[in-house]
């Protein structure tokens, strides 16, 4: 029986170390362990609701809107403007909120783990004339091997041609990146942390040249991702095949749905883009949503407070060292059981409901691989899942841009109420994402986020049921311990992000600076 450890894994927003048990080459025990402790709790406390969408974003610099959006809804719903929100202003937050999708979601392919399929080292002895691939050859020629190691050995299949093309393709995805950006900041103000989103709306207004600006950059963008994006990662599969396979985990998946298309202020009745609901793998029926159903357990987190309660009362005190514990990730549950989300959750709940274009491009990679749609749920069905969610909201970007009407509004008005509560849920690039707020004398006296990787990074629960990315490796075989591939394949395939899933922003939590990390 061998113990695998690797620390860190993710190649961003690096604090998540994994623990597996080895018995007889099967994982037989997985533990997954935030080992960075965040602390905006402090911030928060006593601030002006309005600032909770300006510090929030802070949590993270790779989904900073996808906490801007969360916060603008809670903002909305606790000033009670959720239904006056303008056209213009609910369309220009789905474009501003897209262009990070577009962006996360060609980050997390090419530069995030890619190199766990794709051997770099066919470049060593390249000698055409391809400015990205000469780039590259320079840069190995150098000794300099970041961010390219360290990595396993071992497993590396694809054929030369495609390695040397996937590698041109990882330095043009990172100008569409800067594109992604670029066109964020049209009506965003900036990256990574947008000026615009606020309450009721956007203060950015629309104009003729700011909607061809918006096109035009989006085109360039839809061309890298039905080109390039979308083929490497048939080209992935291809190869890898067995990946449909390996990494399945819980079988149960939530999404809260995203982008809006109207402004109903019951955001478990507003229609949305992608669909609110849940799915399981047993039986792929599409079932409803109820928000009152979201608790998060602790027993096994560094945190002395309550543990099972909903958001909306939760509290965060940390208790380092605390017995039995190995994680600073709580462990949120639906229900009382464990849900994965994020682009695979997403997309098999609008597949389950018939929603197109999902269902006819979900068919169209099934087929092409000659798969069921449980194929989906897997490792190489997340990174499928990512991949068509992508094509998908830059499509429909062309077509909301075009919805804007120049000279209308952008936003409504409001005001701070004395006391209030609100709730603010959307999917965010990795998933299913909350915020829930408490106002007290016109500032904010409780702030809670529960954020996708807290729900699929989390540690085992009150009950002991392991967490998803635990469930995910646990019964996976390794080939080879030294050079475990599976184990970084199958983690690295939800995305995680450490920075957003301690953030713990609860703003009457632990005092910084009363304790010592052990
Ligand atoms: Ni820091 Fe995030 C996304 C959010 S993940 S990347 O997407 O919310 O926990
Ligand atoms: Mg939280």
């Amino acid at each position: 029986m061998g113990k695998i450890v690797i620390d860190p894994i993710t190649r961003i927003e690096g604090h998540l170390k994994i623990e597996a048990i080895v018995e007889n080459g099967v994982v037989k025990e997985a533990k997954s362990s935030g080992m960075l402790f965040r602390g905006f709790e402090q911030i928060l406390k006593n601030r002006d609701p309005r600032d909770a969408q300006r510090i929030t974003q802070r949590i993270c610099g790779v989904c900073p809107t996808a906490h801007a959006t969360a916060s603008t809804l809670n903002l909305d719903s606790a000033f009670g403007i959720a239904d006056k929100i303008p056209d213009n202003g609910r369309i220009l937050r789905n474009l501003i909120f897209g262009s990070n999708f577009l962006q996360s979601h060609i980050l997390h392919f090419y530069h995030l783990t890619a190199l766990d399929y794709v051997d770099v080292t066919a470049v060593a002895d390249y000698n055409g004339n391809d400015p990205h691939l000469l780039q590259v050859k320079k840069f190995i020629e150098g000794g300099n091997l970041a961010p390219f190691v360290p990595r396993y050995e071992g497993d590396y299949r694809l054929p030369k041609s495609v390695n040397i093309s996937a590698t041109r393709n990882y330095v043009e995805a990172l100008d569409i990146r800067t594109k992604c950006h670029e066109l964020l900041a049209i009506f965003g103000g900036h990256m990574p942390h947008n000026m615009s989103m606020m309450p009721g709306g956007v203060t950015e207004n629309v104009s003729v040249d700011k909607i061809a600006d918006f096109r035009w950059k989006l085109e360039k963008i839809r061309h890298f991702i039905d080109n390039v994006y979308i083929p490497d990662v048939l080209a992935v599969a291809g190869v890898y095949s067995d990946y449909f396979g390996i990494g399945g985990g819980v079988g149960n998946y939530m999404s809260y749905g995203v982008f809006e298309l109207d402004s109903e202020p019951d955001l478990t009745k507003r229609k949305r883009f992608f669909p609110q609901g849940l799915v399981s793998a047993k039986d792929l029926k599409p079932r409803k949503f109820d928000p009152s159903k979201i608790t998060e357990h602790v027993k096994h987190s560094w945190y002395k407070s309550g543990s099972d309660l909903h958001p909306s009362k939760g509290e965060t005190e940390a208790f380092p060292g605390k017995k039995g514990a190995y994680s600073w990730i709580k462990s949120p549950r639906y229900d009382g059981q464990v849900y994965e989300v994020g682009p695979l959750a997403r997309q098999l709940n609008a597949y389950v409901r018939g929603e197109e274009p999902t269902v006819t491009l979900v068919n169209s990679v099934l087929k092409k691989f000659n798969a069921s749609p449980t194929a989906l749920i897997s490792t190489l069905g997340r990174h499928a899942a990512r991949a068509i969610e992508a094509k998908i909201v830059a499509d429909e970007m062309a077509k909301w841009v075009m919805e804007l009407k120049p000279g209308e509004p952008v936003h409504a008005d409001f005001e701070i109420p004395e006391s209030g509560e609100g709730m603010g849920i959307t999917d965010a690039p990795r998933g299913a994402l909350g915020h829930w707020i408490t106002i007290k004398n016109h500032k904010i006296d409780n702030y809670q986020a529960v954020v996708p990787t807290t729900w699929n990074g989390g540690p085992r629960d009150d009950k002991g049921q392991p967490g998803p990315f635990e469930q995910a490796l646990e019964g996976t075989k390794v080939r080879d311990e030294k050079n475990p591939f599976e184990l970084v394949r199958i983690v690295r395939s939800f995305d995680p992000c450490l920075a957003c899933a301690i953030h713990v922003i609860n703003p009457k939590g632990t005092e910084m600076g009363k304790f010592v990390v052990s």
